[in-house]
């Protein structure tokens, strides 16, 4: 299956593909025009501007507000290469408009411009091992940025709903089990520190002010959107390789820490109904159930009917499918202060905003996995597709 080409071939070859991929998303975009007309509503537009649009929240939500009848604005930074891709079949849909968070003056100006009823901040430097590679950069992205947007709503006009992407990552080295929204905080990486700011100063603003400004308090959620370097992602990528032949196995850090995992697409419908109540507040998001690094690993290769069996302890740990190893543990992924275990208690969402997550873990990562061998069957493996952005955590190899 592993085949090399010659450089001139393989760029060929890339751009071949690439206007397989764009032809492909026109096609997406037509049958979604189609098979999704936009909700009735017959008074006015609302408008709504989303920060993060490039990133796997923004694309979701951006649909949703889309089906719901929004005129949504999308804020992106600018980037030496266009980043489209995860809104490829909506672009057309979306207003986009340049901005950073980290600078106020550019959140002046497009909440002028667009002048939008609800801002949903869902920009981030979401990455956690990044976090104290980028300490710095971080903190200005997750912290300083919130502030910027919630002083410019202050200034430029205070009946503005504001929805801040909080973390269950706050909740750390869990205080109590399952987590709700009064649980105490004990971040464990700068991310988390980062995101305790965000979620005091939204807090504070809505208590200072009488913003209408709520903290979503979001457990990891996920979705073949979901970007290489985390965890299900790539899993459900290296499996799809190993079973199409690209890979013989794939390296992993802490294979016991747990998450509560659900799918990115429920939850943006909680971001959406927040901002519907009466009151804001805070809500914790997530399934109420929780699952370890090795339970999708097993689940994975399930999937693809690749069974697997453990073999050692620690950084010996092996996974075995017919006695070749497909997995190894590696330090390099370990983290300098890990989270070893989250779990939501979504009751208040449930009983107040009516939420319920639809998809359930396996379903979640059946997606992830058939998504990621359906496109590299379709496309084979190209440069973006090689495991670069496993390289994560070098600095403490
Ligand atoms: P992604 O990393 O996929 O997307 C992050 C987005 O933020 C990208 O569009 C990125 O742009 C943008 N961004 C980064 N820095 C800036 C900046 N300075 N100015 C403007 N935009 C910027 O994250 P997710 O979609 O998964 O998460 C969305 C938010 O929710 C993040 O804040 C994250 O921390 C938070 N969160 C996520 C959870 C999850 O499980 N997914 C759980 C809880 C909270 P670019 O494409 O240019 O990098
Ligand atoms: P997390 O997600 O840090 O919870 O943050 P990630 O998928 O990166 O890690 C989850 C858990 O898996 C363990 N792990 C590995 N993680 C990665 N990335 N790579 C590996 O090889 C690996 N091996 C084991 C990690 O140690 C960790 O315990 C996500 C982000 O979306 C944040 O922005 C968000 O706030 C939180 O979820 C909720």
């Amino acid at each position: 299956m592993n085949k090399e080409y010659s450089n001139e071939a393989k760029e060929l070859r890339e751009a071949f593909f690439k206007v397989k991929q764009d032809i492909n998303l026109l096609k997406d975009e037509i049958i979604s025009l189609k098979k999704e007309p936009i909700e009735k509503n017959n008074s006015i537009k609302k408008r709504a501007l989303i920060t993060g649009l490039t990133g796997q929240d923004g694309a979701y939500l951006a649909e949703f507000l889309l089906k719901k009848g929004y005129e949504v604005y999308g804020m992106h930074r600018r980037t030496s290469m266009e980043i489209f891709e995860r809104i490829q079949s909506l672009r057309k849909r979306i207003n986009l408009i340049d901005g950073d968070v980290t600078d106020m003056g550019s959140i002046m100006s497009i909440l002028k411009e667009v002048q939008p009823e609800e801002i949903y901040n869902l920009a981030g430097q979401s990455f956690v091992p990044a976090s104290w590679t980028q300490p710095i950069s971080t903190i200005k992205i997750n912290s300083l940025g919130v502030v910027n947007i919630l002083e410019s709503i202050r200034l430029i006009n205070p009946k503005i709903k504001f929805y801040q992407a909080s973390s269950s990552e706050m909740f750390g080295k869990a205080q109590e089990f399952p987590q709700t929204e009064k649980t105490p905080f004990y971040p464990r990486s700068p991310y988390g520190v980062s995101k305790v700011f965000g979620y005091w100063i939204t807090k504070n603003y809505r208590e200072s002010y009488g913003l209408f400004a709520c903290n979503g308090i979001l457990f990891n959620h996920e979705s073949p959107k979901r970007g290489k370097q985390f965890v299900t992602r790539k899993i459900s990528h290296s499996v799809a390789k190993i079973k199409l032949g690209y890979q013989d196995f794939f390296e992993i850090g802490n294979l016991d820490a747990k998450r509560d995992w659900g799918f990115a697409g429920d939850y943006v419908e909680a971001m959406w109904l927040m901002l519907q109540q009466n009151k804001p507040e805070d809500y914790v998001i997530g399934t109420g159930k929780t699952h370890s690094v090795r339970d999708i690993i097993d689940e994975a290769f399930r999937i693809v009917e690749m069974p697997i069996t453990w073999e050692g302890k620690g950084v010996n740990e092996v996974g075995k499918h017919n006695g070749k190893v497909v997995v190894k543990v590696s330090s390099k992924f370990y983290r300098p202060a890990e989270v070893e275990h989250l779990w939501a208690n979504p009751s208040k969402a449930k009983k107040e905003l009516g939420w319920i997550p639809k998809t359930n873990f396996k379903e979640l990562i059946k997606m992830m996995v058939e998504s990621d061998l359906n496109h590299l069957k379709e496309y084979g493996l190209l440069e973006s597709d090689r495991s670069r952005l496993d390289i994560n955590n070098v600095r403490r190899e």
